[in-house]
């Protein structure tokens, strides 16, 4: 019972036990912040105490361990580090990812004197925070904690942030009267599988069913929810061909029948068309943005739609909806289908076989690239050997960009083993968080995509990496320049840029390979093709910090959207 066990305590010690008892593995930093409490973690617990070169790569590290394990990641700065923190969580907070920020903060005995290093930093954290709160007084430690774990993991799962008096949050050295209580089921995403309505899911059966040509958009909720087997169930059960979001891609192989491939922006060319020709879109777990929808022109708004979600703002928000289901995704599709009548699934006979064949005219009018044998390299071609050899259990962490639109559009699942944890739209996301979805996950390979300009962001993590062994494959498509802006400033140009214009989105040649092995990493630099698959096999049974290094074409452009 609440209140049994109180005793006399301090902060650190109750915060160390209250985060090994939530099962934290890791947690993140720039010291120096709560360093009783890092203290008191060495005494009291097994957390590994990551030292990193950034705050803002300590934030996207410990979204990477929250997306790949769905328990809550945790990172921290002293006051100083704060606004850096607060810029890592933007991604989190886009992508809805349970990342729980401690910062130190404002002392009331001080405040508004000039105190060294501060600003009012809590502000900064309202727009990437589901809950962004202060802590002062100790012994508020224990309720805090819970609803920052309770926040996180709860609905539309998301960052928080609790700032704790004094600039390292000294206030952990305080004693109370306290209880590290814990509570368990929101150590991890989902904390509840609310059910859905029957009336509801019957009315959506009975809008998908109707349907002469329905798809599926599967989002990231699909993904939080471990929803893919019932996503798959249901869309064989029915004869529905499934598309999905860049952060839903993991929900199905991409060689599964009724696999059309991303739908959106970074996309493949597969999904937009059938997407486009659907009489009936059934949206689960996305929120229908900007990115999935083409900018809401695939579908089309006034396409008749079902959406599927656990949380009912996101009902309705951008399409208007035949029948809005409220429930957790996995629920909600077994539901579905254990009610499917499977006998309307012969009617979809010809829209299957219609959206295979537009499949099949996407992989023919991109094999001679996927398979190319150019130098420099295609990413194209990257992205079929990653297909190809990366492990069953790979979780796969890709950028953005190009390295989005690119492994968005070309890489496929092999296995429903295999996981896709994408930026949400922050270049230099994928590297670190990476390093922290090997933290969160230690027993599965992880392989990052990710190109020169975004890696040049963090690359001093390559050292982290190395210091605690978190043994990741980083593919770097290394065109040395962020060539994803060459369409952009040709247009401005007028059609052709000038000489100088190249200062302006290219880089000096390096070497990652050779930057990396200095820093204790293994370096592969690949230049041929050929190479590729070796290079692959040698880095994934290297049980070391990985940079594969493969320059590539600066004038290879990603295919866009259609729509
Ligand atoms: C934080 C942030 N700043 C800027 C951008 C805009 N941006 C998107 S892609 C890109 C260049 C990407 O270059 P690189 O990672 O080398 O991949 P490439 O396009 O060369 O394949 C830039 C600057 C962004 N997405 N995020």
């Amino acid at each position: 019972m609440l209140g049994h066990n109180r005793r006399r305590m301090s902060g650190a010690e109750c915060l160390a036990d209250m985060l090994a008892g939530y099962g934290v593995t890791h947690v993140f930093m720039v010291p120096a912040v709560l360093r009783r409490t890092f203290a008191e973690m060495e005494r009291r617990t097994r957390i590994a105490r990551i030292h990193t070169h950034g705050e803002k790569s300590a934030a996207y590290m410990a979204d990477g361990y929250a997306r790949a394990s769905g328990r809550p990641g945790l990172c921290m700065a002293q006051v100083i580090g704060a606004l850096n923190l607060a810029a890592g969580l933007r991604d989190a907070y886009l992508a809805h990812s349970p990342v729980i920020a401690f910062t130190g903060g404002r002392d009331p005995s001080t405040k508004f004197r000039r105190v060294y290093q501060e600003v009012d930093d809590v502000p900064a954290f309202e727009p990437v925070t589901k809950f962004n709160a202060t802590v002062d007084d100790v012994a508020r430690f224990p309720d805090m904690v819970r609803q920052a774990f309770r926040v996180a993991v709860s609905g539309t799962p998301g960052p928080v942030h609790l700032q704790f008096r004094g600039n390292e949050g000294q206030v952990d050295a305080e004693e109370a009267e306290m209880e590290p209580l814990v509570e368990e089921m929101f150590a991890q995403v989902p904390p509840f599988r609310p059910e859905p309505d029957p009336q509801h899911v019957r009315a959506a059966l009975a809008a998908l069913q109707g349907a002469e040509r329905p798809v599926i958009v599967a989002g990231g909720g699909v993904r939080a929810s471990g929803a893919g087997p019932e996503l798959v169930a249901l869309a064989e059960a029915l004869a529905i061909p499934v598309a999905t979001s860049l952060n839903g891609k993991g929900s199905i192989p991409g060689h599964h029948g009724l696999s059309v491939g991303v739908v959106g922006t970074y996309s493949r060319e597969s999904a937009n068309r059938v997407v486009s020709q659907a009489d009936l879109v059934c949206f689960v777990g996305t929120e229908t943005g900007g990115m999935t929808t083409h900018f809401w022109a695939v579908p089309k708004i006034g396409t008749a739609a079902v959406q599927i979600d656990i949380n009912p703002e996101a009902l309705g928000r951008n399409y208007p909806l035949k029948a809005a289901v409220l429930g957790d995704a996995k629920v909600t599709l077994a539901r579905m289908r254990e009610l499917a009548d499977t006998g309307t699934a012969a009617g979809r006979k010809a829209w299957v076989e219609n959206a295979k064949s537009i499949c099949r005219e996407w992989r023919d009018k991109y094999r001679t690239l996927l398979e190319s044998d150019a130098v420099p390299i295609r990413p194209e071609r990257i992205c079929a050997e990653l297909s190809r050899h990366a492990p069953d259990d790979a979780i796969v962490v890709v950028d953005t960009g190009h390295a989005g639109m690119w492994m968005g559009g070309m890489y496929d699942l092999r296995t429903p083993s295999q996981s896709y944890l994408r930026s949400a739209g922050h270049l230099g996301w994928a590297f670190p968080a990476g390093l922290g979805a090997k933290c969160g996950a230690p027993e599965r390979p992880v392989v990052v995509f990710t190109g020169d300009a975004g890696f040049w962001y963090h690359i001093g993590e390559v050292e982290t990496a190395v210091r605690w062994r978190m043994n990741t494959v980083t593919v770097v498509n290394n065109n040395s320049s962020g060539n994803q802006s060459k369409r952009g400033f040709d247009r401005v140009y007028g059609g052709k840029q000038t000489e100088q214009a190249l200062e302006l989105w290219t880089y000096t040649k390096v070497n990652f390979a050779r930057i990396a092995e200095d820093m204790g990493a293994v370096g592969i630099r690949v230049e041929r093709p050929a190479e590729l698959e070796g290079a692959l096999h040698r880095a994934f049974a290297a049980n070391r910090p990985v940079v594969i290094d493969v320059v590539t074409d600066i004038d290879a452009l990603a295919p866009l959207a259609v729509s």
